[in-house]
Protein backbone atom coordinates (compact mmCIF):
# COMPACT_ATOMS: atom_id res chain seq x y z
CA UNK A 1 0.00 0.00 0.00
CA UNK A 2 1.10 3.11 -0.47
CA UNK A 3 2.74 5.44 2.27
CA UNK A 4 0.11 8.25 2.09
CA UNK A 5 -3.22 5.89 2.03
CA UNK A 6 -1.36 4.13 5.00
CA UNK A 7 -1.06 7.54 6.71
CA UNK A 8 -4.43 8.05 5.88
CA UNK A 9 -5.61 5.00 6.91
CA UNK A 10 -3.70 5.79 10.55
CA UNK A 11 -5.23 8.76 11.06
CA UNK A 12 -8.85 7.56 10.51
CA UNK A 13 -7.95 5.15 13.06
CA UNK A 14 -6.69 6.92 15.61
CA UNK A 15 -9.34 9.70 14.83
CA UNK A 16 -7.25 12.75 13.87
CA UNK A 17 -10.24 14.55 12.41
CA UNK A 18 -8.34 17.63 11.28
CA UNK A 19 -5.62 16.10 9.63
CA UNK A 20 -7.19 13.20 7.19
CA UNK A 21 -8.68 16.12 5.04
CA UNK A 22 -5.01 16.98 4.62
CA UNK A 23 -4.03 13.80 4.22
CA UNK A 24 -6.48 12.23 1.59
CA UNK A 25 -5.85 15.48 -0.49
CA UNK A 26 -1.73 14.64 -0.13
CA UNK A 27 -2.38 11.50 -1.46
CA UNK A 28 -4.84 12.57 -4.20
CA UNK A 29 -1.85 14.60 -4.98
CA UNK A 30 0.62 12.30 -5.04
CA UNK A 31 -1.79 10.14 -7.86
CA UNK A 32 -3.21 7.31 -5.79
CA UNK A 33 -6.61 6.55 -6.75
CA UNK A 34 -9.45 7.74 -5.05
CA UNK A 35 -11.28 4.16 -4.78
CA UNK A 36 -8.00 2.68 -3.00
CA UNK A 37 -7.94 5.63 -0.82
CA UNK A 38 -11.74 4.99 0.09
CA UNK A 39 -11.03 0.97 0.58
CA UNK A 40 -8.22 0.91 1.63
CA UNK A 41 -7.22 3.70 3.45
CA UNK A 42 -10.63 4.13 5.08
CA UNK A 43 -13.02 1.64 5.40
CA UNK A 44 -10.11 -0.94 6.50
CA UNK A 45 -9.19 1.52 9.14
CA UNK A 46 -12.79 1.10 10.05
CA UNK A 47 -12.37 -2.28 9.78
CA UNK A 48 -9.45 -2.47 12.26
CA UNK A 49 -11.12 0.74 14.88
CA UNK A 50 -14.52 -2.38 14.75
CA UNK A 51 -12.07 -4.96 15.52
CA UNK A 52 -10.02 -3.22 18.19
CA UNK A 53 -13.70 -2.23 20.16
CA UNK A 54 -14.79 -5.95 19.90
CA UNK A 55 -11.62 -6.93 21.52
CA UNK A 56 -12.46 -4.35 24.20
CA UNK A 57 -9.37 -2.53 23.48
CA UNK A 58 -11.16 0.67 22.02
CA UNK A 59 -14.43 1.98 23.42
CA UNK A 60 -17.68 3.91 21.95
CA UNK A 61 -16.11 6.95 21.65
CA UNK A 62 -12.79 6.53 20.41
CA UNK A 63 -15.16 4.27 17.13
CA UNK A 64 -17.11 7.71 17.23
CA UNK A 65 -13.98 10.08 16.85
CA UNK A 66 -13.14 7.24 14.12
CA UNK A 67 -16.51 8.07 12.27
CA UNK A 68 -15.73 11.59 12.48
CA UNK A 69 -12.27 11.33 11.00
CA UNK A 70 -13.30 9.36 8.12
CA UNK A 71 -16.44 11.15 7.32
CA UNK A 72 -13.81 14.46 7.36
CA UNK A 73 -12.09 12.24 4.56
CA UNK A 74 -14.67 11.79 2.87
CA UNK A 75 -15.83 15.11 2.20
CA UNK A 76 -12.38 15.85 0.71
CA UNK A 77 -12.95 12.36 -1.73
CA UNK A 78 -16.47 13.15 -3.06
CA UNK A 79 -15.48 14.75 -6.17
CA UNK A 80 -13.48 12.57 -7.19
CA UNK A 81 -15.66 9.29 -6.73
CA UNK A 82 -18.88 10.75 -7.74
CA UNK A 83 -19.49 12.42 -11.35
CA UNK A 84 -22.27 15.16 -9.91
CA UNK A 85 -26.17 13.86 -10.44
CA UNK A 86 -28.51 14.92 -13.29
CA UNK A 87 -31.36 13.05 -11.14
CA UNK A 88 -32.53 11.68 -14.48
CA UNK A 89 -32.68 8.04 -13.24
CA UNK A 90 -35.67 8.73 -10.73
CA UNK A 91 -35.91 9.41 -7.14
CA UNK A 92 -34.78 7.43 -4.85
CA UNK A 93 -35.89 7.51 -0.43
CA UNK A 94 -32.51 6.08 1.98
CA UNK A 95 -32.48 5.52 5.09
CA UNK A 96 -30.88 3.32 8.24
CA UNK A 97 -33.60 2.06 10.01
CA UNK A 98 -35.00 2.86 13.35
CA UNK A 99 -32.62 1.94 16.10
CA UNK A 100 -29.46 2.05 14.22
CA UNK A 101 -27.17 5.00 14.09
CA UNK A 102 -24.48 3.88 11.81
CA UNK A 103 -24.62 6.03 9.02
CA UNK A 104 -21.06 6.13 7.20
CA UNK A 105 -22.20 2.72 4.37
CA UNK A 106 -25.38 4.29 3.84
CA UNK A 107 -23.98 7.81 3.21
CA UNK A 108 -21.31 6.01 0.61
CA UNK A 109 -24.21 4.38 -0.58
CA UNK A 110 -26.21 7.41 -1.30
CA UNK A 111 -23.43 8.92 -2.62
CA UNK A 112 -22.58 6.35 -5.35
CA UNK A 113 -26.28 6.10 -6.11
CA UNK A 114 -26.08 9.97 -6.75
CA UNK A 115 -23.55 10.08 -9.42
CA UNK A 116 -25.48 7.16 -11.18
CA UNK A 117 -27.88 9.69 -11.97
CA UNK A 118 -30.85 9.30 -8.88
CA UNK A 119 -32.07 11.94 -7.01
CA UNK A 120 -31.49 10.79 -3.58
CA UNK A 121 -33.70 11.70 -0.81
CA UNK A 122 -31.76 10.94 2.52
CA UNK A 123 -33.94 10.48 5.94
CA UNK A 124 -30.52 10.09 7.60
CA UNK A 125 -30.67 7.43 10.78
CA UNK A 126 -33.16 5.90 13.03
CA UNK A 127 -35.58 6.15 10.76
CA UNK A 128 -39.05 5.37 11.92
CA UNK A 129 -40.90 3.31 9.41
CA UNK A 130 -44.07 6.07 9.72
CA UNK A 131 -41.14 8.42 8.05
CA UNK A 132 -40.46 6.43 4.98
CA UNK A 133 -44.12 5.89 4.37
CA UNK A 134 -44.72 10.00 4.90
CA UNK A 135 -41.57 10.80 2.54
CA UNK A 136 -42.92 8.31 -0.03
CA UNK A 137 -46.32 9.79 -0.11
CA UNK A 138 -45.06 13.37 -0.25
CA UNK A 139 -42.86 12.31 -3.20
CA UNK A 140 -44.95 9.58 -5.25
CA UNK A 141 -42.50 9.57 -8.31
CA UNK A 142 -39.84 7.54 -5.59
CA UNK A 143 -38.92 4.53 -7.37
CA UNK A 144 -36.58 3.17 -4.83
CA UNK A 145 -36.02 2.70 -1.33
CA UNK A 146 -32.67 2.12 0.33
CA UNK A 147 -32.57 0.55 3.68
CA UNK A 148 -28.94 0.17 5.48
CA UNK A 149 -28.59 -1.90 8.97
CA UNK A 150 -25.17 -2.29 10.47
CA UNK A 151 -26.16 -4.11 13.90
CA UNK A 152 -27.49 -7.41 13.88
CA UNK A 153 -29.82 -6.04 16.99
CA UNK A 154 -31.80 -3.55 14.18
CA UNK A 155 -31.96 -6.76 11.36
CA UNK A 156 -35.62 -7.11 12.96
CA UNK A 157 -36.47 -3.48 12.54
CA UNK A 158 -35.37 -3.60 8.97
CA UNK A 159 -37.42 -6.61 8.73
CA UNK A 160 -40.58 -4.67 10.04
CA UNK A 161 -39.40 -1.95 7.36
CA UNK A 162 -39.93 -4.13 4.51
CA UNK A 163 -43.18 -5.32 5.73
CA UNK A 164 -44.88 -1.98 6.03
CA UNK A 165 -43.58 -1.38 2.78
CA UNK A 166 -44.67 -4.75 1.12
CA UNK A 167 -48.02 -4.30 2.71
CA UNK A 168 -48.37 -0.61 1.66
CA UNK A 169 -50.53 0.17 -1.35
CA UNK A 170 -48.44 1.90 -3.47
CA UNK A 171 -45.67 -1.11 -3.09
CA UNK A 172 -46.11 -1.96 -6.78
CA UNK A 173 -44.89 1.32 -7.75
CA UNK A 174 -41.35 1.07 -6.03
CA UNK A 175 -38.34 -1.70 -5.48
CA UNK A 176 -36.91 -2.13 -2.13
CA UNK A 177 -32.82 -2.76 -1.90
CA UNK A 178 -31.63 -3.70 1.43
CA UNK A 179 -27.61 -3.26 2.87
CA UNK A 180 -25.14 -3.13 5.47
CA UNK A 181 -22.25 -5.75 7.09
CA UNK A 182 -24.68 -8.25 8.84
CA UNK A 183 -27.07 -7.91 5.51
CA UNK A 184 -27.08 -11.06 3.19
CA UNK A 185 -28.96 -11.74 0.13
CA UNK A 186 -30.82 -14.69 1.73
CA UNK A 187 -32.01 -12.41 4.92
CA UNK A 188 -32.65 -10.02 1.98
CA UNK A 189 -34.97 -12.43 0.28
CA UNK A 190 -36.42 -14.05 3.58
CA UNK A 191 -37.85 -10.66 4.10
CA UNK A 192 -39.35 -9.84 0.78
CA UNK A 193 -36.43 -6.95 -0.40
CA UNK A 194 -36.24 -7.14 -4.37
CA UNK A 195 -32.41 -6.40 -3.84
CA UNK A 196 -29.22 -6.75 -2.08
CA UNK A 197 -25.51 -5.49 -2.31
CA UNK A 198 -22.61 -5.81 -0.66
CA UNK A 199 -20.98 -2.49 -1.17
CA UNK A 200 -21.68 1.08 -2.38
CA UNK A 201 -20.80 0.34 -5.76
CA UNK A 202 -22.73 -2.73 -6.77
CA UNK A 203 -25.45 -0.79 -4.83
CA UNK A 204 -25.47 1.95 -7.52
CA UNK A 205 -24.86 -0.71 -9.79
CA UNK A 206 -28.45 -2.94 -8.76
CA UNK A 207 -30.42 0.66 -8.19
CA UNK A 208 -29.97 1.07 -12.20
CA UNK A 209 -30.82 -2.46 -13.13
CA UNK A 210 -33.84 -2.43 -10.58
CA UNK A 211 -35.59 0.76 -12.91
CA UNK A 212 -34.67 -0.67 -16.03
CO1 LIG B 1 -20.86 0.53 15.88
N1 LIG B 1 -20.86 -1.41 15.72
N2 LIG B 1 -21.99 0.41 17.48
N3 LIG B 1 -20.60 2.44 16.03
N4 LIG B 1 -19.49 0.35 14.59
C1 LIG B 1 -20.21 -1.97 14.55
C2 LIG B 1 -21.19 -2.11 13.39
C3 LIG B 1 -19.69 -3.38 15.10
C4 LIG B 1 -19.55 -4.46 14.01
C5 LIG B 1 -18.38 -3.19 15.89
C6 LIG B 1 -17.86 -4.51 16.47
O1 LIG B 1 -18.33 -4.94 17.49
N5 LIG B 1 -16.91 -5.14 15.81
C7 LIG B 1 -20.81 -3.70 16.18
C8 LIG B 1 -22.03 -4.47 15.66
C9 LIG B 1 -22.03 -5.91 16.10
C10 LIG B 1 -23.23 -6.61 15.60
O2 LIG B 1 -24.32 -6.13 15.54
N6 LIG B 1 -23.01 -7.83 15.22
C11 LIG B 1 -21.18 -2.31 16.65
C12 LIG B 1 -21.80 -2.01 17.89
C13 LIG B 1 -21.98 -3.21 18.82
C14 LIG B 1 -22.23 -0.73 18.25
C15 LIG B 1 -22.95 -0.31 19.55
C16 LIG B 1 -24.07 -1.27 20.01
C17 LIG B 1 -21.86 -0.12 20.62
C18 LIG B 1 -22.38 0.23 21.98
O3 LIG B 1 -23.00 1.23 22.18
N7 LIG B 1 -22.09 -0.66 22.89
C19 LIG B 1 -23.51 1.09 19.16
C20 LIG B 1 -24.92 1.01 18.56
C21 LIG B 1 -25.52 2.38 18.32
C22 LIG B 1 -26.77 2.27 17.45
O4 LIG B 1 -26.67 2.24 16.26
N8 LIG B 1 -27.91 2.21 18.10
C23 LIG B 1 -22.53 1.49 18.10
C24 LIG B 1 -22.20 2.83 17.84
C25 LIG B 1 -21.29 3.24 16.90
C26 LIG B 1 -20.85 4.70 16.75
C27 LIG B 1 -22.02 5.68 16.87
C28 LIG B 1 -19.84 5.01 17.83
C29 LIG B 1 -20.14 4.66 15.36
C30 LIG B 1 -21.04 5.03 14.15
C31 LIG B 1 -20.90 6.47 13.74
C32 LIG B 1 -21.57 6.72 12.41
O5 LIG B 1 -21.86 5.86 11.60
N9 LIG B 1 -21.84 7.99 12.21
C33 LIG B 1 -19.81 3.18 15.21
C34 LIG B 1 -18.85 2.67 14.29
C35 LIG B 1 -17.98 3.68 13.60
C36 LIG B 1 -18.72 1.28 14.02
C37 LIG B 1 -17.69 0.57 13.12
C38 LIG B 1 -16.35 0.61 13.83
C39 LIG B 1 -17.52 1.13 11.72
C40 LIG B 1 -18.81 1.22 10.89
C41 LIG B 1 -18.48 1.87 9.57
O6 LIG B 1 -18.74 3.03 9.38
N10 LIG B 1 -17.83 1.11 8.65
C42 LIG B 1 -18.32 -0.88 13.03
C43 LIG B 1 -17.27 -1.96 12.81
C44 LIG B 1 -17.16 -2.42 11.37
O7 LIG B 1 -17.90 -2.04 10.51
N11 LIG B 1 -16.27 -3.31 11.14
C45 LIG B 1 -19.26 -0.91 14.15
C46 LIG B 1 -17.36 1.63 7.37
C47 LIG B 1 -18.52 1.63 6.36
C48 LIG B 1 -18.06 2.17 5.01
O8 LIG B 1 -18.92 0.29 6.18
O9 LIG B 1 -21.18 0.70 7.23
O10 LIG B 1 -20.42 -1.65 6.60
P1 LIG B 1 -20.43 -0.19 6.34
O11 LIG B 1 -21.05 0.06 4.88
C49 LIG B 1 -20.67 -0.67 3.72
C50 LIG B 1 -21.50 -1.94 3.48
O12 LIG B 1 -22.04 -2.49 4.67
C51 LIG B 1 -22.50 -1.53 2.48
O13 LIG B 1 -21.85 -0.53 1.72
C52 LIG B 1 -21.01 0.25 2.56
C53 LIG B 1 -19.83 0.77 1.75
O14 LIG B 1 -19.16 -0.24 1.12
N12 LIG B 1 -23.81 -0.98 2.88
C54 LIG B 1 -24.87 -1.08 2.01
C55 LIG B 1 -24.21 -0.31 3.96
N13 LIG B 1 -25.51 0.04 3.84
C56 LIG B 1 -25.93 -0.41 2.64
C57 LIG B 1 -27.17 -0.31 2.01
C58 LIG B 1 -27.31 -0.89 0.73
C59 LIG B 1 -26.25 -1.55 0.13
C60 LIG B 1 -25.01 -1.66 0.75
O15 LIG B 1 -28.45 -0.86 0.02
C61 LIG B 1 -29.53 -0.09 0.47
Amino acid sequence: MSPKIQEVADLVAKGKAKLVGPAVQAALDDGCDPTEILNGGMIDAMAVVGEKFKNNEIFVPEMLVAARAMKKGVEVLKPHLSAGSTGAMGKLIIATVAGDLHDIGKNLVAMMIESAGFEVIDLGVDVPIEKIIECYKANPDTKIVCLSALLTTTMPSMRDTVAALNESDFRSNIKIMVGGAPITQEFADEIGADGYSEDAASAATLAKELVK
